[in-house]
């Protein structure tokens, strides 16, 4: 056995790695996995080689026939926050740990995007935008951070970290969520018996939940209407959590007066659907916090190595969330 031959059977034993993500974004992971994981082949969908060498797959949105014959598949790596992409793949193999994607950038860039919209809303900035482009010079009464109460409704790594940033800005920050929380400065709200006190109290509400069965139009008519009068919405987690044309109604009503909204039941959002045009509502395009290829990639390295020696895997997804 050469050297070189000796190297093949190692990576053979690593085995490989299957990408699977929207072509544009190809090249920029495939520059970040092959400089961190280097030793590690990647083969990119549909180019599975040895479907038998495939021990490792980091998808977004993998088609069904992705998983035909990966009988050696050990984990699956999610290329984004959510795993909804994944957990309606019907085909998706049930033995197959599932890793969410935590890391550092990303949560920074969720953070970013509510903090801003926030602060958005709390100084009344969207306001000032329609007045200024009616030369209105108008000052609009002011609430201290200390005076509004920031609702988060999710609070895993990204709502947590939302949460933690807002306490520190000294709002009023409480959290719904399955399991009670511990977080300094929230107050902690948990399942369907407090959700209704504590959209009671919430003048901005964040939405950073899972997508699932349990969770699908939590926001509609009825939970809107127990938001207080003006609320404002973000919702960065899924469209599909809230009722879109309950959202429309309360808007239209005034009844809540904003929202952020950067995902939605259709994406990409179809050029008739009345939120592009609605003047209190402010779309992006889900790119509330996008994955960097660079950093995410060390994360899954990092994973990816503690599977070979044997160490437990970093955020997998726990067997509830995948019922
Ligand atoms: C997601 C993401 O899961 O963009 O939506 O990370």
């Amino acid at each position: 056995m050469n050297s070189q031959s000796g190297i093949v059977e190692h990576m053979n034993e690593a085995g490989e790695l299957l990408l699977h993500i929207d072509p544009e974004r190809v090249p920029a992971w495939a520059a970040a996995l092959r400089a961190t994981l280097a030793e590690m082949p990647l083969r990119i969908w549909p180019d599975r080689g040895d479907p038998d060498q495939i021990r490792y797959a980091l998808l977004w949105k993998p088609p069904p026939e992705l998983f035909d014959g990966l009988h050696n598949l050990q984990v699956i790596f999610s290329v984004g926050a959510g795993i909804d992409h994944l957990l309606s793949c019907t085909t998706l193999p049930a033995h197959v740990p599932v890793v969410r994607m935590v890391e550092p950038v990303l949560t920074a860039g969720m953070v970013e995007y509510v903090i801003y919209n926030v602060i958005r809303f709390h100084r009344r900035m969207h306001e000032y935008d329609v007045q200024q482009r009616q030369a209105q010079w108008q000052v609009l009464p002011q609430v201290t951070a200390g005076d509004l109460t920031i609702g988060i409704m999710g609070l895993g790594v990204l709502g947590e970290a939302v949460a933690s940033m807002l306490t520190k800005m000294n709002y009023r920050v409480t959290g719904w969520s399955r399991s009670r929380k511990s977080l300094p400065g929230v107050r902690s709200y948990v399942g369907e018996p407090e959700l209704l006190k504590f959209l009671s109290d919430a003048q901005i509400l964040v939405m950073l939940l899972p997508m699932d069965e349990t969770t699908q139009h939590i926001l509609n008519k009825g939970t809107l209407a127990q938001l207080p009068s003006g609320a404002c919405v973000i919702n960065a987690g899924r469209g599909g959590l809230i009722h879109e044309n309950d959202l429309l109604n309360a808007l239209d009503k005034g009844h809540i007066s904003c929202a952020a909204l950067d995902v939605f039941e259709t994406e990409p959002l179809p050029e008739a659907h009345l939120f592009w045009r609605h003047p209190n509502v402010t779309v992006t395009p889900h790119a509330a916090s996008l994955t960097n290829p660079v950093t995410a990639v060390q994360f899954v390295a990092e994973n990816i190595r503690r599977h070979q020696n044997g160490k437990r895997l970093k955020h997998t997804v726990v067997p509830t969330d995948r019922r």
